[in-house]
């Protein structure tokens, strides 16, 4: 049941949450799916993101087309909601650093795309949740060209003097919580200094009235709702 309005929020911020999307039973499992997928890759590489669980899990093809996510997504998006693919952020011990602060667009290009940031741990200060520039999303598209030579991933990253500190907001969550965001969005989240698990999941979407270039990436794309 929609309990929320969702659209008005993600239009004024550029994100919109939904609390408690899948219950603290779903996202263990989900976790457990996720951990036997990975053990069994061997070249993960260091930025601790891993793309394509939905391409090798019934279970999150399940999760990619939870029905009050798709509820909320078309309300934001229109009633033609297409999935295009999924990844884990998985920060623990050793990927500790925070994700620096960027917009999605300039990986992904053409239409607008939406990203649903999902909790599979508890999400703190501490450990690394994520903070937003809240309205971001209006500033339109800027230039990623900061240094990346870092050895951590995230080739497209903001200049540290386009974020404005005193707009900064922290976005900690509890597991389970759903973060929808726009991919004009400045995002980023803290290092973890906690020595735990901050597992994230990110599913992205888009409006299939749109036409887009042809992502290599988003082979597994597919229909969430097309009325
Ligand atoms: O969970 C995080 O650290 C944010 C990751 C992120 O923004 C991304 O992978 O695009």
């Amino acid at each position: 049941m929609m309990n929320k309005h969702y659209a008005e929020e993600f239009a004024q911020k550029g994100y919109t949450i939904i609390n408690s999307l899948f219950s603290n039973e779903e996202v263990i499992q989900l976790k457990q799916e996720a951990l036997t997928i990975v053990n069994k890759i061997d070249d993960i590489d260091n930025s601790g993101v891993f793309l394509g669980l939905t391409s090798r899990s019934q279970l999150f093809k399940q999760a990619a087309a939870n029905q009050e996510l798709v509820n909320a997504l078309k309300e934001i998006i229109g009633s033609y909601v297409v999935f295009m693919n999924d990844k884990l952020v998985f920060k623990n011990s050793t990927k500790n650093f925070g994700s620096p602060w960027h917009q999605d667009y300039p990986y992904w290009q053409g239409s607008h795309k939406y990203s649903v940031w999902i909790a599979l741990d508890d999400a703190t200060k501490e450990n690394g949740c994520l903070q937003v520039v809240p309205g971001s999303h209006l500033f339109g598209e800027k230039n990623h060209g900061a240094d990346s030579s870092d050895g951590l991933g995230f080739v497209n990253r903001l200049h540290q003097e386009d974020i404005d500190k005193d707009l900064v907001i922290d976005l900690p969550a509890k597991q389970g919580d759903a973060i929808i965001f726009h991919d004009l969005l400045y995002h980023a989240s803290y290092p973890n200094i906690s020595g735990a698990d901050r597992w994230a999941l990110i599913s992205t979407y888009k409006d299939g009235t749109q036409e887009d270039p042809e992502y290599k990436w988003a082979s597994a794309a597919f229909i969430v709702s097309e009325a």
